[in-house]
This record gives structure tokens, sequence and C-alpha cells, in this order.
């Protein structure tokens, strides 16, 4: 691990859930004198607290005092806690660094390529498939950041060849000197409109990840989406983009999908790379977008054109990403859970052929369903709304071109789903909603239908 001249210094760390204990661990293990911050009470906290004991950190929970900030050498803040936090800004006023745990993460790693992955939708997916690509040619491959496995952790074991991290908009702005050798942003749609006051401003912290990249790095970013262009422009990278159709015109660097194969064009003006997609077995052409950004990032982090071919075959779609789910009703069923906002949901099932049978509600997330009616017409047999949100899709959708049923809840939806269904069709939990009305979270959710699922006849 390297030594980031922390010993004997003085650092805070705010928030102490996945990151904040990762941090917490790599400052100890760099001899740092930690004090660890969370707004959780000791009780709350419980077994975190004694784990952040264990390695010589001092607690102090229940609060933010911002004089915590005082003779502090730095402080590391977890994702989760905004700029606004009192610890953070009384930092910040007596020109302490503050760092997030990517940041922190970043500098431990040095001479280890770095590809990140940014954007709206997609994200966990493309860097898990990345990952994959780059496994065939690399012993020891990270793979994680906001996906779940902190980048810190990744630091404090060393002896990677490559590090493959998700970044959401909330790392990208707490990392002040990131500058990964390739990434991509995969789109960007209104998201965390209660963080940030716009989308300008939510696309702003997305370009701090390529703001410092040169012209030997990479930035990759979906053909055709202006924001995300913009994203990708944002440092001096040379730029590839990927879209479905032919490659970018006037032998620009990028991907392209055109009969059944993938084609890519790593450099301006060089050759051209064919990939057979006969053995990729996800749904969905939105999966087809995110496999384009993964082999583009692949190939700029050494993976040779090999070793891309033979990994295709083995990538599957992600728990609760358009996830296959049986077969019931002579359809096949599948569980897109995670798509709890209106885009995430649009892209999965446009990108079926159909006809389709869509499962849509949950807890309303405040934007309209309208954009879906699109989507709908010519595609879609049935629209099943459920749940809250219920009242408000069937409304969104009336008239969209296929019936809508409503019901009260999911287990309700699978039943009348399956009454609509017909041999051949798919069957989509896509709900464009979150979970809370009837579930903890998104996973909890899709296991659920699952299970509906398999007990139908
Ligand atoms: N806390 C405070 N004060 C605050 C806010 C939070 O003390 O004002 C404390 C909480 O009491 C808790 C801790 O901070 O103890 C939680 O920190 P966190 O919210 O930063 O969450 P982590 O457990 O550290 O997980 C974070 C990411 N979470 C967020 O960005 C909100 C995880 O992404 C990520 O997997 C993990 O780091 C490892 O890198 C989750 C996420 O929802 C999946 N991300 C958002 C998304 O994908 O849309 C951005
Ligand atoms: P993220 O990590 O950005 O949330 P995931 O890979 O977990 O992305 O996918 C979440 C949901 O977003 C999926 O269930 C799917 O509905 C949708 N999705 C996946 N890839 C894309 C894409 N490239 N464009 C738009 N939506 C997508």
């Amino acid at each position: 691990m390297e030594q980031l001249a922390l010993a004997g210094r003085l650092v805070v760390v705010v928030g102490l859930g996945l990151s904040g204990q990762a941090a917490v661990r790599l400052l100890a293990a760099q001899g740092a004198r930690v004090v660890a911050n969370d707004r959780r009470g000791e009780a709350e906290l419980g077994e975190v607290a004694a784990r952040v004991r264990a390695v010589g950190a001092r607690i102090v929970a229940g609060d933010h005092p911002p004089e915590l900030a005082r003779g502090a050498d730095l402080v590391v803040a977890s994702p989760g806690v905004p700029p606004s936090n009192p610890v953070l800004a009384a930092a910040r006023a007596r020109g302490v660094p503050v760092w997030g745990e990517l940041e922190l993460g970043w500098r431990a790693l040095p001479g280890v390529p770095f590809v990140a992955v940014t954007g709206t939708n997609g994200k966990s997916t493309t860097t898990t498939w990345t990952g994959g690509l780059l496994e065939a040619a690399f012993p020891r491959v990270f793979v994680g950041g906001n996906l779940g496995l902190p980048l810190c952790d990744a630091a404090a074991e060393g002896g990677w060849d490559v590090a493959v991290v998700e970044v959401s908009s909330f790392q990208a702005e707490t990392a002040p000197s990131l500058r990964p050798a390739a990434a991509a942003v995969l789109n960007v749609t209104p998201d965390h409109l209660d963080r940030y006051p716009d989308v300008a401003a939510y696309a702003a912290a997305k370009a701090r990840l390529f703001r410092l990249q040169g012209p030997g790095d990479r930035a990759v970013h979906r053909r055709g989406d202006p924001l995300a262009e913009g994203v990708a422009r944002s440092g001096r990278a040379g730029i590839s983009s990927f879209g479905l159709g032919p490659l970018p015109q006037g032998g620009e660097a990028g991907a392209g999908w055109e009969g059944g194969e993938l084609l890519l064009r790593p450099e301006p003006g060089g050759e051209v790379e064919a990939y057979s997609l006969d053995g990729f077995t996800v749904a969905g052409t939105h999966n087809v977008e995110n496999l384009m950004a993964a082999a583009l990032l692949a190939r700029y982090a050494g993976a040779p054109p090999e070793a891309v071919a033979a990994a295709i075959p083995r990538l599957r779609s992600l728990p609760h990403r358009l996830e296959p789910a049986g077969e019931a009703a002579g359809a096949a069923w599948y569980d897109d859970s995670k798509a709890t906002n209106v885009d995430s949901a649009r892209a999965s099932v446009g990108g079926l052929p159909g006809p389709v049978v869509w499962l849509l509600g949950g807890r309303h997330k405040g934007s309209p369903y309208t954009p879906l009616r699109d989507v709908v017409r010519g595609r879609v047999r049935a629209v099943v709304a459920f749940g809250e949100a219920g009242d408000l899709v069937a409304r969104d959708l009336a008239g969209a071109g296929a019936d809508v049923v409503r019901v009260p809840g999911l287990r309700d939806a699978v039943r009348a789903a399956a009454g609509l269904a017909r041999p051949g069709d798919a069957v989509v939990l896509s709900p464009a909603c979150s979970s809370y009305d009837e579930f903890r979270n998104f996973e909890e959710r899709g296991r659920a239908f699952r299970a509906w699922v398999e007990e139908l006849p």
C-alpha cells in the first residue's frame, strides 16, 4: 500500500457507512489519528462503533459538531453526506481539505490503471461487465466503487492490475485529483434533484470525473446524448462514442452495432474490430449499449481483442436488472426491479421487441409517466399499474395503445399479468418507481416478484 504521508495526522471521517468504515480502516493502517463521526448515536451504530474503535479511531456519534474541523489536517466525507454538512462546511471555511472516500482510495493506488464508469442508468452493469472483460486478460481486477465495494478497501489490499470503479455524481464531486485513464458517461437524465438544484448542476458534478483527463486519456460517451457528450468533453481526453447503428462517421473512435455484430474502432482512423454477439444472451438493446461502453473501456485498459471476444458470452444481467425470472403462462418473465426511475424503465422496455406485459408502479418519485407512451405504442400488450403510483400510471398511459389494468399491489400485478400474457410474450417488472410503498428496497421487491412468479401454475 502506498504511504500517503498521513502518519500522525488528525483526520476526521464523516459518515460511517460502507465508505466511512473503509476510509477509517485505510487511514488507521496509514498511521493517521482518526476521529470517526456519524449522525447516528452510539446505540444505533452498534457493531460499527466497536469495529471503528478496534482499529484505534475515536468516535463522535449522534451529531456533526463543527468544532471537529478545528485542528484537523483532513476531512474525509462519505458520498451520502451533503456538502452543507456542518463539519464539512467548517473545514472548508478553515481551509482544511475535504476529500471523498474515493479521493482517498485513488491516492492510495498510484500507478494502478484506473477505469471509471458514470451516468444516470447502467453504471453497475457496465462496471461489472468491464471488469468481466478485463478478467479475461488480467489476474487481479478490482471492481467496485458505488457498486458496493469501496475503493479504500482495494487500496488497503493492494496488488491490482487494474481498477474498474463505478462513480456516482456524489463521489465525482469530492475527488479533486481523480484522473481516470479511461472513463465512460453512459447517459445523463434528471436524477438526484433532491441534492442538485437542476440537471446542469448534476451533470457538472459528473463532469468533474473527466476534468483532469489529458490527451492520452480516453472519454467514452453515448452518441446523440448532448449532456453526456458535454460531460465527456469537459477535459482534454481523446473522445469515443457508442450507439446502436453504424460506427461514428469520419473515422472517429467508438463503437457501433450492425448486423448482429459489435463493431469497435478504439483509435481514430484505426482498424475496425468485429465481435460476434451470438453468445451474448442478455435481453434489451440498452444492454448492447452497456456492452459497447464496457468493450471500449476494456480495450483502453489493455485487454486484447481475443480476451474481449472470449469473455462476451460469459456476461450475464445483474440481479434485478432485466434478469430472467423464469417462464409462466407461456411467457418469459423478467425482473427489472432496479428500474426505479422513468428513464431506466423506458430504456429497458423500449429495448425489447415485444409484445410486452409491463408491470409499472410502486412509490411515485415525482416525474410524469407520459414519456413512456411512445414505448407502449406498438410494443406493449398491456400495462398492469400497481402500488401507490398506480392511479397516476393508469392516467398518464390511458389511450397510449395498450390495455391498462389497475391492481392494488405487486402480488396482484403478477396474477393479473399471468392472465393477460400470451405465449411468446415478455412479462416485465420495470416499475419506474421506488419500492418503498410495499418493500424495504428494490432487492426485496425483486425477490418477492420472483417468488410470486414461481408460484404461478
Ligand atoms: N450520515 C451522516 N450524516 C449525514 C448523512 C449520512 O452521518 O448527513 C451517515 C449515516 O448515518 C450512515 C452513513 O453516513 O452511517 C451512510 O453513508 P453513505 O450514505 O455515504 O453510504 P455508504 O454506506 O457509505 O455507501 C456509499 C454509497 N451511498 C451513497 O452514495 C448514498 C453506496 O451507493 C456505495 O455502494 C458505497 O458508498 C460504496 O462506495 C449506494 C447508492 O445508493 C448504492 N448510491 C447512489 C445511487 O447509486 O444512486 C448515489
Ligand atoms: P445504475 O448502477 O446506474 O443504477 P444498473 O446497471 O444497476 O445502473 O441498471 C439499473 C436499471 O437501469 C436497469 O434495471 C435498467 O432498467 C436500466 N438501464 C440499464 N442500462 C441502461 C442504459 N444504458 N440506459 C438506460 N437505462 C439503463
